[in-house]
């Protein structure tokens, strides 16, 4: 499909509520996606490489740690700028989005909030270029819903640090030049480090036969004995609430950007339902087309005003991270279901990568795992309405 003729849906005028710069900065990511991701996207799904040609060209539209401050060389925009450019490079592939989640919310956003100034001048310029690529290692082969029983350990040895332990199904991680890592000290306490490429005993390998996210770089991260220079460690953040502050972030981008995913969905369904004719007639005209098209649009559509409230809330730093979990998993969720039944809609057209139904639907197979599963954030939510924990 031409994705030039892409039309948003915006039902409830919310157009009205963005600001002169958040609509600059939509049509700037949204021209971009059509000339850049579009084109390219279902090839690069298809033989499941990453394209990384266009992680610079992400850094000169300012896609990295856009909430970041100038001084750094991010863009200095706000949270809801940061959703809508989410939303934007979701449409395009959730793949794209998540390169530019984990390098902004993962990497940018830890080494700003829990670095010295050090570290903030020596990797915050490179990253928002995207002269550097950063990842971001919490998850571990034996501990992924509960981050906090993590193995990795970090061991002081006088003028360094030691590091041992493995990391798993980390994104970008096999072309990542600097990974930022959670592991505990001798006394149990998660700290933060950061971690170069080229250090001894560290190795990224790739992890190979998803399908879903195909256009995205996934890989481990093995530490034996890895020397981490003192300077090299999170000063400003002791405890599991580092990780989980970066992921409050995270999820906030997703639950901006699975909606992009949806619009994508729905407006190809919209299109092809008014062209395709079956018993003579567009299939648009019958009944149970319809109701696919508006069921779809008004989970849109309740989505998508979900998060610009949860973007207003972001702005005035009043966003609580159940709040966060609430959108991230009913968006994602409203997501995939809008991706399972546009796809219906095209008939066997639907499956082909002529239309980016089935892609996106696989794509959010991941979405709807990572950044804590849909069980995890219901567990949240019932946390907060009842304030006891039911996670073990
Ligand atoms: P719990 O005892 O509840 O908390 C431990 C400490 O952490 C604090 N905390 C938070 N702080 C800020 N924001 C949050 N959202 C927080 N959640 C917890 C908490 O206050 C406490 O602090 P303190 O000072 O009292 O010690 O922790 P728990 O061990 O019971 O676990 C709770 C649980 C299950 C909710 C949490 O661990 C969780 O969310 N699990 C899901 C794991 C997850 O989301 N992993 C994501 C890995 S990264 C990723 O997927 C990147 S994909 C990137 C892409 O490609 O886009
Ligand atoms: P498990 O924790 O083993 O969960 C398996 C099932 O059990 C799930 O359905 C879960 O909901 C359920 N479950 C677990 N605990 C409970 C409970 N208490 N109550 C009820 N049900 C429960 N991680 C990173 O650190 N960095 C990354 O960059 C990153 N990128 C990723 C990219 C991709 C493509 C994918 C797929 C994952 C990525 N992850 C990353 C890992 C991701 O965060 C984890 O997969 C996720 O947190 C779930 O962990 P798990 O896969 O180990 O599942």
């Amino acid at each position: 499909m031409n994705p030039q003729n892409y039309q948003a849906a915006d039902y409830f005028q919310l157009d009205e509520l963005f600001s002169e710069e958040h609509k600059i900065v939509r049509t700037s990511i949204r021209d971009w996606v059509n000339r850049a991701v579009k084109p390219i996207i279902e090839d690069y799904a298809e033989r499941a490489i990453f394209p990384i040609h266009l992680i610079k060209e992400l850094g000169s539209l300012g896609a990295f740690g856009p909430y970041l401050p100038e001084k750094y060389g991010c863009a200095g925009l706000d949270y809801t700028a940061y959703g809508i450019i989410m939303q934007e490079l979701e449409r395009g592939d959730s793949g794209i989005r998540s390169a530019a989640s984990v390098q902004s919310s993962l990497v940018m956003y830890p080494i700003y909030t829990f670095g010295s100034e050090a570290q903030r001048l020596k990797y915050l310029p490179g990253l928002a270029t995207g002269e550097l690529i950063g990842c971001f290692g919490l998850t571990e082969p034996n501990h992924g819903s509960n981050p906090g029983g993590m193995e990795s350990r970090l061991h002081d040895a006088g003028d360094h640090y030691v590091l041992n332990g493995a990391k798993m199904w980390i994104t970008n991680a096999p072309v990542a030049d600097v990974a930022v890592v959670w592991a505990k000290d001798e006394s149990g306490i998660v700290r933060g480090v950061i971690v170069e490429k080229g250090m001894k005993g560290f190795s990224a390998p790739e992890t190979h036969g998803k399908w879903s996210l195909r256009a995205s770089s996934t890989g481990e991260l093995v530490f034996d004995e890895v020397m981490i220079p003192k300077e090299n460690i999170l000063p400003h953040i002791k405890g599991l609430k580092g990780p989980m502050m970066c992921l409050n972030s995270a999820r906030y981008g997703i639950a901006w950007g699975a909606v992009g995913a949806a619009m994508d969905c729905y407006d190809a369904a919209l299109r092809y339902s008014l062209e395709r004719k079956q018993f003579g007639k567009p299939i648009a005209s019958f009944q149970l087309q319809q109701k696919k098209l508006a069921e779809a649009l008004t989970e849109i559509t309740k989505a998508q005003l979900l998060v610009w409230r949860l973007g207003v809330l972001q702005d005035q730093d009043k966003a609580s991270p159940a709040q966060i979990s609430m959108a991230k998993r009913n968006n994602v969720a409203m997501a995939l279901n809008v991706a399972r039944e546009t796809r219906q809609i095209l008939g066997a057209m639907g499956i082909t990568n002529d239309f980016p139904m089935m892609r996106h639907m696989m794509n959010l197979e991941s979405v709807i795992t990572y950044e804590g599963t849909h069980d995890v954030h219901l567990l949240i939510t019932g946390h907060e309405i009842t304030g006891i924990g039911a996670f073990t």
